[in-house]
């Protein structure tokens, strides 16, 4: 098992749309370990591959506090939405950042497991929203696209500050660099 690296906004990374999976074997369920230890690790109740730079229809959900209750969605599909509602959402991708998002509050949803069997399976509350958000990753779509623009560069330029701070800088960055 490994544990990944998760892509932060406004990495343009994270805008990729993922591809189907054709088959679910061993080396896909080596990454959805993977994603479930790096999850785990992150104390995110979700991931997707997105996330993870593997750009591949492929997301996991734990939303239990006591880590015991995995769950794998391969090439999710929502096919039913009610009941529309506003729930404070956060991702591993916008770290530090909470806001309001309007979703569909009850779902049901159809995707292939661990084992490439599909199942069918009718989700309400944190887990609906849950389930959307990591579908929305797998689309190269973030919960902050749901906010104001004002909101969203708000936390852009938070972020890349941020990253600036915490990136390491040496001799060769500065005005006497010698060309490359
Ligand atoms: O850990 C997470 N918490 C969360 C809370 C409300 C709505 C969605 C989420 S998902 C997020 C983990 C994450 O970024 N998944 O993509
Ligand atoms: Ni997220």
């Amino acid at each position: 098992m490994t544990r990944l690296t998760i892509l932060e906004y406004p990495d343009p990374r994270l805008r990729t749309v993922a591809q189907p999976v054709a088959v679910v074997d061993d080396a896909l369920r080596a990454t959805i370990d993977d994603l479930f230890e790096t999850m785990y690790a992150a104390k995110g109740i979700g991931l997707a591959a997105t996330q993870a730079n593997v750009h591949r229809r492929l997301m996991v959900i734990d939303i239990s506090e006591e880590h015991n209750q995995p769950m794998v969605f391969v090439n999710p599909e929502v096919f039913e939405r009610e009941c529309v509602g506003v729930m404070q959402e956060g991702c591993l991708s916008v770290p530090g950042y909470y806001d309001d998002v309007e979703r569909a509050q009850k779902i049901r949803v159809r995707a292939l497991g661990r084992d490439g069997q599909p199942f069918e399976l009718e989700a309400e509350g944190l887990l609906a929203v849950c389930i959307q958000h990591e579908i929305d990753h797998l689309n190269g779509r973030l919960f902050v696209d749901y906010l104001s623009e004002l909101k969203r560069t708000r936390v852009r330029k938070k972020l890349e500050k941020e990253r600036r701070q915490n990136t390491p800088h040496t001799d060769a960055d500065g005005p006497h660099a010698p060309p490359i």
